[in-house]
């Protein structure tokens, strides 16, 4: 049906609300058989980009020039790393951190689609080393959504996080799913230096960002920048969902 030129996408200064009806593909250095759907990039402000990648069989993806979070939401894909024989299986809610520059090679074995999330790696300044156990660097590792466990929110049980990377201020961002059961939201009206890249991956409700509240549903991409006033209560009868990024762990000077 003709949409008549409305949508309920919106670019604000300080936030971008992208729904699949905007959603444009395009091709992208490093994939092969796909397109990307670039949500989140640095003309609006954004300081890392989120994307999707529809991945046809065979089709394939090679590192960039950042460090990588990936997240599968659809097929079956391999990820090769080096010096592995044994290619690594990915399917729904897998996920993988890459470190910069570490070598691989993401192959589809069905129709695929990703979430990309890359970002320039910000060093955690080497005075802040204090463990001499603790590594200078991030590290390659996958995990599985659903194996993660969850932590309530500010103590509801309605609302539950799954912090996808470690515990550690090495890395420089974090990735999490908070799962809001119906009728369940944030605690408060959130203000915060850390800017979001977010996709709702289940169900849906209001998402306040800056003075606008908008209907947000699964497939929805949402950035917020720094700052950016941001508050989320779920509607419906089935719990909502969402995939976040934020930076994480650096001080606000750098
Ligand atoms: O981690 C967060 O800042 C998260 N609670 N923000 C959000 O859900 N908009
Ligand atoms: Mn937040």
């Amino acid at each position: 049906m003709h949409s008549l030129g409305h949508t309920r996408s919106a670019n604000r200064r300080d936030h971008v609300l992208h729904t699949p009806d905007t959603f444009v593909r395009t091709p992208l250095p490093g994939l092969t058989h796909g397109e990307a759907i670039v949500h989140i990039a640095p003309p609006t402000g954004a300081a890392f980009t989120m994307m999707t990648l529809e991945i046809a069989p065979k089709g394939t993806l090679i590192q960039g020039a950042t460090q990588r979070f990936l997240y599968v939401l659809e097929g079956e894909l391999t990820l090769d790393e080096p010096g592995k024989a044994i290619p690594h299986n990915l399917a729904s809610g897998a996920y993988a951190y890459l470190p910069t520059g570490y070598p691989h090679t993401l192959t589809a074995a069905t129709p695929a689609r990703i979430v990309v999330i890359d970002k320039p790696f910000l060093p955690l300044d080497p005075m802040y080393l204090h463990d001499p156990a603790t590594t200078p660097d991030p590290w390659f590792l996958l995990g599985r959504e659903p194996d993660v466990t969850p932590v309530p929110l500010n103590d509801d049980p309605g609302l539950l996080v799954r912090h996808l990377l470690p515990d550690s201020q090495v890395f420089d961002f974090a990735v999490n799913t908070l799962a809001y059961s119906p009728g369940a939201s944030l605690s408060q009206v959130e203000i915060h230096t850390m800017e979001h890249g977010l996709l709702m991956l289940e169900g849906g409700g209001v998402y306040r960002l800056g003075d606008n509240w908008y209907p947000t549903a699964a497939g929805d991409v949402i950035w917020m920048a720094p700052f950016c006033p941001q508050w989320f209560g779920a509607i419906g009868k089935t719990q909502a969902k969402y995939l976040i990024y934020k930076d994480f762990n650096r001080h606000p000077l750098g």
